[in-house]
Order: structure tokens, then sequence, then C-alpha cells
């Protein structure tokens, strides 16, 4: 395992057109649409997530080949997807999932941000095993709540390597927001390098991946724009915690490409409209 490249090999993700995620299906919702006078956003591509509705789900946890950023790789996904399918639910349903694990490795599926018994969180070593390979688990539990919200793997890194996906859960009863078309944006992002190693760096090296430390040369514009006393103040506040500001966001976009729905930035993912709809975005941050 590559532990702690040198600076001058530090991964340069220039990103390319995404090519397409192999075995990715495009949305439900693109096809529906297919065909009508839509007018677009921004581009002419898109590809989003399967959606998955209704009370009981399988799901297979797998590898799969993709390409985010130009380079071939292999992620991990669900039902051979990254992200994997978007669930939607309905509040007061109660949901069961049998998820498979395909892998050759131990893995999980924990719901991030629901309110449901321990047992199935889907957090190994806090609510169970987690899922043996070739192992089939049995999630089921009461929907308590409704909004966006994601799940994404609890075990080593694979929820760095695309094992996550959104749910999206609908009010019991009236929905409070009026709305003629609703698009699920999921934001995540994706390293060609394993994550282990990103890992690795940042302990060796908490400032691996910043390349915005403050200098004496940058100190003179942003004193320019801010005024030198409030320049001086901020540095000094970071400097008294010990920090510079990108530690907040220690990896940056040299080791990550930001995807939307699993698009790449120069994929220019679309959202279509009719002129005078409202148009609602669900959105889902795997944050960090
Ligand atoms: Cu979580």
């Amino acid at each position: 395992m590559k532990t702690n490249e040198p600076k001058s090999h530090r991964p340069n993700i220039s990103i390319s057109r995404r090519q397409f995620v192999q075995g990715m299906a495009s949305a439900g919702a693109m096809a529906a649409l297919a065909g009508t006078d839509l007018a677009a956003f921004g581009g002419t591509t898109q590809q989003s997530p399967t959606v998955l509705s209704g009370t009981h789900f399988e799901l297979t946890l797998d590898t799969l080949p993709v390409n985010f950023t130009g380079r071939s790789t292999t992620a991990t996904g669900v039902n051979c997807s990254s992200p994997g399918p978007t669930l939607r639910w309905r509040e007061g349903d109660t949901v069961t999932l049998a998820v498979t694990n395909k892998l050759k490795v131990p893995s999980s599926i924990h719901w991030h941000g629901m309110r449901i018994p321990t047992a199935m969180d889907g957090v190994p070593g806090l609510s169970y095993r987690g899922i043996a390979p070739g192992e089939t688990f049995f999630y089921r539990f009461p929907v308590r709540q409704n909004g966006t919200y994601w799940y994404h793997s609890h075990t080593q890194f694979q929820e760095q390597t695309g094992l996550l996906g959104a749910i999206v859960i609908e009010p019991r009863d009236h929905d409070p927001i009026d709305f003629d078309r609703e698009y699920v944006v999921l934001l995540s992002d994706w390293a060609d390098a394993n994550p282990e190693s990103i890992f690795s760096n940042l302990k060796q090296e908490s400032d691996y991946y910043n390349y915005h430390r403050h200098t004496v040369a940058n100190f003179i514009s942003e004193a320019k724009d801010k005024g030198a006393g409030s320049t001086l103040k901020e540095r000094m506040a970071w400097g008294r915690m010990n920090m510079s500001p990108n530690d907040i966001a220690d990896v940056s976009g040299a080791a990550y490409a930001y995807l939307l729905n699993g698009n790449a930035p120069r994929a220019n993912w679309t959202g279509l409209y009719r002129p005078g709809e409202r148009v609602r975005f669900a959105s889902s941050t795997a944050p960090r």
C-alpha cells in the first residue's frame, strides 16, 4: 500500500468529461420525461441514481467499475450503482430492506439520521456485527419522520469508495411545500486514490492537501481587501487555534472530485423544467 506519496506526486485529478458509470441506470424520472418539450438548466446529459419506492427493498452490495475522472477504477456500490439507488419511503410505513453483501469483505448499511431501533441502525460494533460476505441482513423498522436523508456503509472506507445513497421520506399527510417537479440532489466526493492512503497522509501531515496556507504575499492582498487590522486579527485567531482555515476541509479538490448525483463537475448535471414551474430540490449531502 502506498502510504505517503511525495508532494511532487500528489494526486493530480484533472476532471475530464465524466464517462458513463457502468451499471448505473438512468433515472426513472428522466425516462418519464423523455420526448416532452422541456427546457434544461444546463447541458444535455444527466445520470442520476435509480429511484426505488415502496415498503420492501432488495439491495445488493458489490463492487463496480467506474470512471469519474477519466481514470477507470473500482467503486463499492449498491445494486451495481454508485451512488446507490435513491430510496423513497413514506412516513408511517414500516419498511423492510434485505441487504445482501456480495463483497469479499464485511459490510453494512447505516441509515443516517433515522430515528429507529438501535438494532436496525446499522453501525457494526454498536448495534450489530455487520453483514458478512455472502450474508443477507434483514432490516425492518417503522418510518417515523419525513425529509431527505442518506444511507452509507459504516465499514472500513466503503462510504468513501461510493457505498452511499439518498433517502427521501414523503410526509404521511399533506406535503406543506407545493411544487410541480422535484429533483434529488445528492452531493458526494470521490477520490481515485485509495482512501486509506489519504487518511494515512493526513495522519502524518494534517495539511497534506492544503494548498492555501497563509503567506506574506497573500497577507498583503487580503489586507488590501479587508484592511490590515482585520486581516491581522483573523490570522491571529487562526493562530491561537493552531489551525489554518483549510483545516475545516482538510482534504481538498486536489484529492477529491466533487460529484452531484454521481456526475463529476464537467458532466454538467442538468434538471429539466417547463417555464413557470416550481421546482423543488431535495438535497442530501454526504458530510465529512
Ligand atoms: Cu452516517
